[in-house]
């Protein structure tokens, strides 16, 4: 994969209706990167594939658990990628794992909250189609959001 020459906080990289915490940052990845990513993920065994009822997911460099992650090495068709995640500067470390969640036309997954283990950073990048990100306010203890603009 072709080393990332993206370094962010970039002015470009802003997204002005979202917390100034996130970036986004279009064409990361090449067509044939993303490819590459695409034939890894489908030659995978069907065993690595955990299915939701709204999609299917991949698990990799470990699987996360309530009390922590059981970890696991990263295989090497994954640590390019990470290695370019982290070269943007937006991360002081390496990513140690990556979800891969396949979403087919019209699915989704409910708006949620992360747990700990995602704490303090999580990269997305989408492969196959563009991709509709929607980020919202807590919803405070009376049920309704401070804040209403996203
Ligand atoms: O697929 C995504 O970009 C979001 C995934 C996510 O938030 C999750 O799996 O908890």
């Amino acid at each position: 994969m072709n080393r990332h020459q993206n370094k962010i906080p970039d002015a470009q990289n802003i997204v002005q209706s979202v917390p100034n915490t996130a970036y986004y940052i279009p064409n990361f990845i090449t067509e044939q990167n993303e490819q590459f990513l695409l034939n890894k993920i489908y030659k995978a065994p069907k065993t690595k594939w955990t299915c939701l009822s709204n999609r299917r997911l991949q698990n990799w460099g470990g699987i996360p658990q309530p009390k922590g992650m059981l970890a696991e090495k990263l295989p090497d068709w994954l640590t390019e990628c990470c290695e370019m995640i982290q070269s943007t500067n937006v991360v002081n470390k390496t990513p140690n794992h990556v979800l891969v969640n396949e979403y087919k036309p019209g699915q989704g997954i409910m708006p949620h909250k992360d747990g700990p283990l995602y704490y303090p950073t999580v990269a997305t990048i989408s492969l196959g189609s563009h991709t509709c990100l929607d980020f919202y306010d807590d919803v405070n203890d009376h049920g309704s959001n401070d804040l209403n603009s996203r």
